[in-house]
């Protein structure tokens, strides 16, 4: 051996146990923190999955009368129980408004938070928190009477704003008053419900909120053709499930089990034909994904059965939208940019291989 290859040789070595010895360290230091499954863990051993909600919002978290929560988070939370246990009823609701949502999450009075929250750098970032995904592409908007004739926000001289606490959306009212030099007052309250009662009686002129949620407020008026969405959309909101930072492998299983919704409407996987469809069809994707092949869904640390037991839950996303939010629901929203990718919109899980 020349001085030079072992020298060479030296380095190598020294090189490979240096990294072996680093990957070492980091995979101890994430056990030491205890933090690799953690949640799962926790949700096994309770039985049902904590899922915190809207107090009470048309279309996305509601109770009924007879105590059974509606709308397209709820739905969330059950397609999430069945992926993680097995069961969509092994969930328990906790309602909570905009101002007690996070510090819910941080307490850990809840796994996961599904409540109109928006993904935004200040939430993600230094505060202990993680977007595992987007559900619903959102925007903010303005709700008015309609014989109050106004074409735009940017026409809306001298109005008082109804507006929610400790959300985006009193944020962004703020920076479009001032980037447009608007002469508009905030009235803030604290739940959207308490918005729509200080509107109906006149203590606001119009109501700021997301869109989606400014629709399902609409719904709910004596004479809902009698107000108007304006056409300004002032943010980007796009609404998805929280949990906190951390727990990478609990972060894989909400993503994914969002993905596996979000996919199965894209491969026509739907409540009624899951199973079958996971028995008999020839997309390899679909199979891996449904657990018909492979083994992803124990590598989520979950059922190999995770994503068909989420769609059989309460249907692919397509079904959730429709269900609570779509055209045919008292919501009337159409798909828009939640729309699958296929169709021009922005829905588009990656992919299951
Ligand atoms: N997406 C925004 C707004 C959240 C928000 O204001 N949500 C409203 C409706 S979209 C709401 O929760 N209202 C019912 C309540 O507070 O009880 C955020 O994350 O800050």
């Amino acid at each position: 051996m020349t001085p030079v290859s072992f020298l060479f040789r030296g380095r190598l070595q020294r090189m490979v146990a240096m990294t072996v010895s680093v990957f070492a360290g980091f995979a101890m230091g994430v056990q030491e923190a205890g933090l690799r499954g953690q949640t799962l863990e926790a949700i096994h051993q309770r039985g049902h999955l904590l899922c915190g909600v809207d107090t009470g919002l048309p279309g996305f978290a509601e109770q009924g009368e007879d105590g059974v929560w509606r709308g397209f988070d709820a739905d969330l939370c059950r397609a999430y129980a069945a992926a993680f246990l097995g069961r969509a009823d092994a969930v328990r609701f906790v309602p909570l408004t905009t101002a007690e949502r996070f510090e819910a999450l941080a307490e850990g009075r809840i796994d996961i938070l599904i409540r109109n929250t928006s993904w935004t750098f200040d939430r993600d970032v230094g505060r202990g928190f993680d977007f595992p995904g987007v559900a619903y592409y959102d925007g903010q908007g303005f709700l008015a009477p309609a014989d109050l004739g106004v074409a735009s926000a940017r026409d809306l001289s001298g109005a008082r704003v109804c507006v929610q606490d400790a959300t985006t959306t009193a944020l962004n009212l703020a920076d479009f008053i001032e980037n447009n030099r608007l002469n508009l007052t905030p009235v803030v309250v604290e739940t959207a419900q308490a918005g729509a009662e200080r509107y109906r009686a006149g203590g606001c002129d119009v109501i700021t909120n997301d869109l989606s949620s400014l629709a399902g407020l609409r719904a709910r008026l004596p004479n809902p053709a009698a107000h108007v969405l304006l056409p300004d959309i002032i943010s980007k909101e796009p609404l998805g499930p929280v949990i906190r930072e951390g727990d990478s492998a609990f972060g894989d299983a909400a993503r994914w089990v969002l993905h596996a919704l979000i996919a199965a409407e894209e491969f026509g996987v739907t409540a009624a034909n899951a199973r079958e469809f996971a028995a008999g069809t020839r997309n390899a994707e679909a199979r891996r994904m449904l657990g018909a092949e492979g083994d992803f869904g124990e590598r989520l640390g979950l059922h190999r059965e995770f994503a068909l037991r989420a769609v059989e839950a309460g249907g692919n996303y397509g079904e959730i939208f429709a269900r609570n939010l779509g055209t045919g629901s008292p919501l009337g929203l159409r798909r828009g940019l939640n729309a699958q990718w296929t169709q021009g919109g922005l829905m588009y899980a990656p992919p299951f291989r």
